[in-house]
């Protein structure tokens, strides 16, 4: 196959997220978050699993850091706890709790390591749910407390900071169907959720601008939403729903000054919008320096005129129909379309021409192979064939003209996986969480390849 390769200063690395890895769940004056109280509630995580220990990468991360050099890895995305800042999510600053982040950047530079610093991984500190969670417009000021104070330590190493991983995820996921925590299901409150995750970020970045940082961004899961039948009226309206439920409600007031307007009817005919305030959108729509896209599968949806379907984790969408993921799939049950991630990104690119874009995750869960046998390492061709196929993709975008800058695999490290626990395994380094012991699997393997020669 002809070598393909990527454009200089691509930047390669691998990303993780503090509840899912960190474990230590109450080292060092750490608060708890509502993923804490979710996971100890009976019924919500699968087998009852918690992330109190996790990876123990609060104590590991000098061997996780010296495995990533290992690897090769040029830059590596983390996120930061807030209850371990501020155990209360607002109030006085912990700091044991910015000590561990200061540990970590330290070894990552001595490494060479770029850090990439995400705010918010869903972590939200459970006294800030106790007032509202993200349905409170306090949280977003609060976060912007948060922000400030995690830059004031580390904005003199950190160059690249990221405000919010995902809010469809936060917004939809923990409030809508109540899959994540905090587990509400409510509409309004998701959509409520929506906009104050929004004005957090745009207030985290103003207080992270005016401390002096570098580069700013945020990191979302855009879909790329099809037509079951790309003939079809009805299946066009659906995708134009979801797509505006989806993509449109962030990328619009993050890249395009406002709300979309079709949108705001969606949102009007489900909860009165009170909590969109004067001023709100002109302080989301401050410029940013990058995007994070994180790519999974494709969405394939049909439009359904006599009101079935609906659903999901999306408000409001009674008559349209998520198709069920055909094969390929991954462990998640997920699709594996690859040429749904040159899409996405031509699409970006196109319709909100401008901002740099960096792929923060990408990566597939598949069951191991080998874990009785831990003297070998997982031989995840499967994982391989995903992550090749996806590159290929991103590089096709990249011929295409779209501003890609850089890719981080989804995960370093098998991790805890949400509402998965951890039977779901994302990692390019396998986890053995009896002893804790780390073993790069292939993809690992071949993934320090793909970097050292910077192509396919
Ligand atoms: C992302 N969905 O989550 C997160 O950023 C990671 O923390 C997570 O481990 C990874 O993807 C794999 O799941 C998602 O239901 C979780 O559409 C759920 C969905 C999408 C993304």
């Amino acid at each position: 196959m002809t070598e393909l390769r990527f454009p200089d200063n691509f930047l390669w690395g691998a990303a993780t997220a503090a509840y899912q890895i960190e474990g230590a769940s109450r080292d060092d004056g750490r608060g708890e978050s509502i993923w804490d109280t979710f996971s100890r509630t009976p019924g919500k995580v699968h087998a009852g699993h918690t992330g109190d220990v996790a990876c123990d990468h609060y104590h590991r991360y000098a061997e996780d850091v010296a495995l990533m050099a290992e690897l090769g890895l040029q830059a590596y995305r983390f996120s930061v706890s807030w209850p371990r800042i501020q155990p209360d999510g607002s109030g006085p600053i912990n700091p044991r709790g910015l000590d561990f982040y200061d540990r970590l950047t330290d070894a990552l530079l001595g490494r060479g390591i770029d850090p990439i610093i995400t705010l918010y991984h869903w972590d939200l500190p459970q006294t800030l749910q106790d007032r509202g969670g993200w349905t409170s417009r306090d949280t977003a000021e609060h976060f912007a407390t948060y922000a400030a104070a995690v830059y004031a330590r580390l904005g003199d190493r950190i160059g690249t900071w990221t405000t919010l991983n995902e809010p469809w995820c936060s917004a939809y996921l923990g409030y809508g169907n109540g899959v994540h925590a905090p587990g509400v299901q409510d509409p309004g409150a998701a959509f409520a959720a929506v906009h104050h995750l929004l004005l957090a970020h745009g207030l985290a970045a103003q207080a992270l601008r005016a401390g002096g940082a570098g580069r700013v961004g945020v990191t979302l899961n855009p879909a790329d939403v099809r037509a079951a039948d790309p003939n079809s009226a009805a299946d066009a309206a659906a995708v134009r729903l979801v797509d505006g439920l989806h993509n449109r409600i962030f990328f619009d007031p993050l890249l395009a000054g406002g709300y979309p307007d079709d949108v705001r009817e969606h949102v009007a005919r489900m909860v009165e919008p009170v909590f969109v305030q004067d001023g709100d959108e002109k302080i989301i729509a401050a410029p940013i320096d990058l995007l994070g896209i994180n790519y999974y599968a494709p969405t394939y949806v049909a439009g359904r005129p006599d009101g079935a379907g609906g659903g999901g984790a999306y408000p409001g969408t009674e008559g349209v129909q998520f198709l069920a993921p055909v094969g390929p799939l991954t462990d998640m049950g997920w699709m594996i379309e690859p040429a749904g991630l040159t899409r996405l990104l031509e699409r970006i690119a196109t319709d909100y021409p401008g901002v740099p874009l960096l792929i923060t995750e990408n990566g597939a869960a598949f069951p191991d192979k080998s874990t009785t046998d831990l003297t070998s390492p997982v031989q995840d061709t499967d994982r391989i064939a995903y992550l090749d196929g996806h590159l290929r993709a991103a590089h096709e975008a990249i011929a295409r003209g779209v501003d890609l800058r850089g890719y981080l695999v989804w995960s370093l490290l098998d991790n805890f996986e949400w509402a998965e626990g951890y039977r779901k395994r994302f990692g390019i380094v396998h986890v053995d969480y009896l002893t804790q012991r780390r073993t790069p699997k292939s993809s690992a393997r071949w993934y320090q390849e793909v970097i050292s020669r910077n192509g396919l």
